[in-house]
């Protein structure tokens, strides 16, 4: 019997295209032996595909459930040919967390996400906002009951999805490490979300004083790594003594660098090795994560790092960008020297399922991971086929990110061969060219103005975007007719588009570009 919440869905698309399937049990090294990794798995599953009938052997619900969203996928993206498919995740940790400042998701999206990340075979979740009071702020109080019972609701759709859900807390902000009765609190907190069924656990001492604020804590432990050490050991002892299947990750207050700092090295060398520990790279937004790196860490904290990625996330100085471009950047062997990856969202739900599909994409095949291919995908299926070409004209420009990819790719490509056409003499086919791309430029206009939530999310840049077609339609009208009354509308329109705090494109310098490349006097 295979279950998963959304299964009813991918049956009927899948019976929808007249597919049969069969699957076989069989609990054999074929089965569960993941090659790359040396390790054993209960996600593996092998598929025979001949014609419509489709062969599934796997060892378990789990496997037999990715193996159904694999076909599902493969449907969409028509990438079902005949053949033998051998699939093993290459990361064993595949997730996200939702770990930003700013509006914490509704719970419909909580939800939302969390099914569309489980059918991408992500099987890992953190819950962490920032500005859940009851996680940060609020951490001693227990949580109402209202908000229990929603967290009770993520915590069994996290298990019919075959998803670990880790609830965390981070009481670093006011916590006197040297008072029981913190400990204790932190206790009666824990036991409350272990009585909903939380399994996982994360303790999370990121973004706080680097420094001991109580004396008494000054007193007993002199630095604040002695007084984390103490709070880890404890609270992973007191969480084991509750329930020896439970499972601890810590974010450490130095979180980002190279891995040798004093700080980390002694947490990490003090602390039980079955802790797992977060850590973001390089930077706090790394552009790149390599194996070097994973090693220097691994090195010094005898602890195989538990990437928590700053990717897509877009708070604090980022937000005027929107991250919805691929994840690029973590080499691909990356898989065999961390835990995992664990992506944090940006609080904008729906936009993040663009970037996160292509991280689950990464996570699950590292080695043949093709960013473009995947994002393509990934839009196909947070906006659906028959919308994707539109939006992509639009998603093109937020580019902009850590990662440093390149942004307006499609648009300069059109551009160039609008140029080359002006170049060559054919004004023609220039002007048809550039129609051909203001149409499409509109189409995606008016899609943006659609009453969809993930249209609503890009307001901000979406505004920003019409005035960039207003810009593009009347130079490309001013270039036909040589009117120079439309001049001053059209660097009125570059003003407004510069003065917007959206980031899109590079803000264009249209005085210099209109001086030298259309012979305009200004
Ligand atoms: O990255 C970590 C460990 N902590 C915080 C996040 O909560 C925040 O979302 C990101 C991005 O601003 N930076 C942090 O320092």
């Amino acid at each position: 019997m295979i279950k998963g919440a959304d299964l009813p869905d991918i049956l009927k698309e899948i019976e929808s295209a007249d597919i049969d399937i069969r699957v076989n049990y069989a609990d054999t090294r074929r089965t569960t032996y993941c090659e790359n990794s040396h390790r054993l798995t209960d996600e593996k599953y092998i598929l025979s595909v001949s014609g419509k009938r489709i062969d599934v052997e796997c060892s378990g619900a789990k496997s037999a459930f990715y193996a159904l969203c694999d076909i599902w996928k493969r449907l969409k993206e028509n990438k079902l040919c005949d053949g033998e498919y051998i699939c093993a995740p290459s990361f064993a940790v595949r997730g996200y967390i939702e770990g930003f400042y700013g509006t914490p998701w509704s719970h419909a999206s909580r939800k939302s996400v969390m099914a569309l990340m489980a059918k991408n075979r992500m099987n890992t979740v953190y819950y962490a906002p920032k500005d859940d009071r009851y996680h940060r702020e609020l951490w001693r109080e227990l949580y109402p009951d209202v908000e229990l019972l929603q967290l009770k609701e993520l915590v069994d759709t996290a298990a019919e999805y075959y998803m670990s859900f880790y609830w965390c807390v981070a009481p670093g902000l006011t916590m006197k490490y040297s008072d029981e009765a913190e400990f204790d609190a932190l206790i009666r907190k824990t036991k409350q979300l272990y009585s909903i069924g939380i399994r996982r656990f994360g303790l999370l001492l990121d973004d706080i004083d680097e420094e001991l604020t109580f004396p008494e804590d000054k007193a007993l432990y002199g630095q604040a790594v002695n007084a984390h050490i103490e709070l880890i050991e404890k609270y992973h002892c007191a969480l084991l003594e509750i329930d020896s299947s439970i499972r601890l990750t810590v974010c450490p207050t130095l979180y980002y660098g190279k891995g040798n700092e004093y700080y980390i090295t002694k947490l990490g060398q003090n602390i039980s090795p079955l802790v797992s520990l977060f850590w973001t790279g390089r930077d706090i937004c790394s552009r790149e994560i390599t194996v070097f790196e994973a090693l220097k860490f691994i090195e010094n904290t005898r602890h195989k790092p538990l990437y928590w990625d700053n990717y897509p996330v877009n708070d604090c100085s980022m937000y005027n960008e929107m991250h919805i471009s691929p994840i690029i950047g973590r080499d691909a062997d990356l898989y065999k020297y961390s835990e995992g990856i664990i992506s944090n969202c940006m609080e904008y739900a729906e936009c993040s399922k663009i970037p996160l599909i292509t991280i689950a994409d990464y996570l699950w095949d590292s080695v043949n991971y093709d960013s473009q291919r995947s994002w393509e995908n990934a839009v196909k299926q947070v906006v659906g086929v028959e919308n994707a070409e539109n939006f992509i004209v639009f998603a093109d420009h937020i580019y902009t990110s850590c990662l440093k990819d390149v942004n307006s790719r499609r648009m300069y490509k059109a551009f160039d061969e609008i140029e080359e056409a002006f170049k060559s003499g054919d004004t023609q086919k220039a002007f048809a060219l550039a129609q051909s791309y203001i149409t499409k430029m509109n189409a995606c206009r008016e899609f943006l103005q659609r009453d969809l939530p993930i249209c609503k999310e890009l307001s901000k840049w979406a505004e920003k975007f019409c005035v960039a077609c207003d810009i593009t339609e009347k130079i490309f009208e001013f270039l036909q007719s040589r009117d120079e009354s439309s001049v001053a509308d059209i660097l009125a329109l570059v003003d407004k588009y510069n003065a917007m705090p959206a980031r899109l494109s590079n803000d264009i310098n249209i005085k210099a570009e209109l001086r030298s490349e259309l012979g305009i006097k200004i």
